[in-house]
């Protein structure tokens, strides 16, 4: 593997030496993002401007995003038209044929230059992961902790789970070389936005952080990334960085607009002289989670019925779910799935209840192979990031 790498890398070297590499620029902040691929601007086919490009009826739109809803979702992989949309800017519509993603920066031995074709060729490797927006659950911080938080006000459904493959980034990054001063990895999308989320070059390493060329099988569709994301199983989504242009490896840290002003944690818990240049606390993991397959609030029929839901975390994946009607003691739910075979996806649960006319609270929580279980009572900040509190889900039975 090591000599294909070496001998494919000096054939690349060679390729973009002769190619005269115009496009590997110095951009190495999250504005520009404009390297070698071929952006040709978004929209449908009647010109209507809106943000994605896939069928939005199913979703609960928030601006340029699009919000699953967890009642519609059965199985352990959420089919790609039920996948939630988080745009920073809207989808852009690149043409797979003139695509080239650029890899190189201070902290790499040369600047190379990948076809999709190339891309294809190296070694795939495939995982099932979730993906969970840190702004998942913002819209209930007013009702578990008095106050609103600033961003779009989602529900439930800003999280879906894949089976992506692709090749590892490890093995993409081996085609430049990675010098020995080597600190982080900035992943730069090609949408307006150029958003960008740098990690440490450890996380890049990891055999499981990949450049996705498949989402469930098929190639993936324009609103996630088509045609190459970075999968940073663990991470929150922003991390995941779609419609990838380029890979830049640097000698220090990386500060772009996703790790200095948004997905920081802001508020009294995080003083920000103690974060400069950043707001407050970047955000790398997510947290352990449990939502029910229902509409907030839900409206049911009396009687014996099962309810069901999804239950997540970055730190192995949930051993434990339990649930709680009103102020009643705390039960455990079935879970469906083994975290041992899929560590990076997310479990299913279900549990049965005689329900009763009237007005309820269910909650749910669940516990992570790391024995991190969802508290009782939130913390807020003000961007609204990483709430996990056991759900108060209203229930309306009648
Ligand atoms: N290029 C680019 N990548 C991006 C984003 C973006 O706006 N542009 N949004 C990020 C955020 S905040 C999230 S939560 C995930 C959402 O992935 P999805 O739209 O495939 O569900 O993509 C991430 N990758
Ligand atoms: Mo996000």
């Amino acid at each position: 593997m090591k000599e294909h790498s070496l001998s494919r890398r000096e054939a690349l070297v060679a390729m973009a030496a002769g190619a005269g590499l115009a496009a590997c620029g110095t951009e190495a902040g999250d504005s520009g993002g404009d390297a070698g691929a071929g952006t040709v601007g978004a929209g449908p086919a009647d010109g209507t401007p809106r943000a994605w490009v896939k069928d939005p009826s199913p979703f609960v739109q928030h601006g340029t995003n699009l919000e699953t809803r967890l009642a519609d979702l059965d199985g352990l992989l959420t089919p790609n038209d039920l996948f939630f949309v988080r745009n920073h800017a809207p989808t852009p519509v690149i043409d797979p044929a003139s695509y080239r993603l650029a890899v190189g920066g201070p902290g790499a031995e040369a600047e190379v230059e990948l076809s999709l074709e190339d891309l294809r060729a190296l070694p795939s490797h495939t995982l099932i992961s979730y993906i969970e927006c840190a702004g998942n659950w913002r819209g209930f911080f007013q009702r578990v902790t008095g106050r609103t938080a600033s961003g779009s006000q989602w529900g439930t459904g800003a999280v879906g789970c894949a089976e992506w493959s692709g090749p590892r980034l490890a093995d993409v990054l081996a085609l430049a070389g990675v010098r020995d001063g080597a600190v982080d990895v900035n992943v730069i999308g090609l949408d307006e936005a150029g958003w960008a989320r740098p990690m440490p070059l450890a996380k890049a390493l990891d055999p499981d952080t990949i450049l996705a060329l498949t989402m469930n099988g098929e190639p993936l569709p324009p609103d996630h990334g088509f045609p190459v994301r970075v999968v940073v199983p663990g991470w929150v989504g922003s991390s995941s960085v779609k419609w990838v242009g380029r890979i830049e490896v640097a000698v220090g840290k990386v500060w772009v607009r996703s790790n200095t002003t948004s997905y920081v944690l802001v508020g009294e818990d995080w003083p920000a002289d103690r974060y400069a240049p950043a707001d407050g606390a970047p955000i790398t993991t997510g947290a352990v989670k449990s939502a029910l397959a229902l509409p907030y609030p839900a409206e049911l029929s009396p009687g014996p019925q099962r309810l069901r839901g999804f239950a997540y975390s970055p730190r192995g994946g949930v051993v434990r779910v339990e649930w709680r009607l009103n102020d009643g003691p705390w039960a455990p739910a079935r879970l469906i799935g083994t975290p041992e075979a899929l560590p990076h996806a997310w479990a299913r649960f279900e549990f049965e209840w005689d329900a009763q006319p009237g007005s309820h609270v269910i909650r749910t929580r669940a516990t992570d192979a790391a024995g991190d279980i969802q508290p009782l009572d939130a913390v807020y900040n003000e961007k609204g990031y990483l709430l996990n509190v056991a759900l108060p889900h209203p229930v309306e039975v009648g």
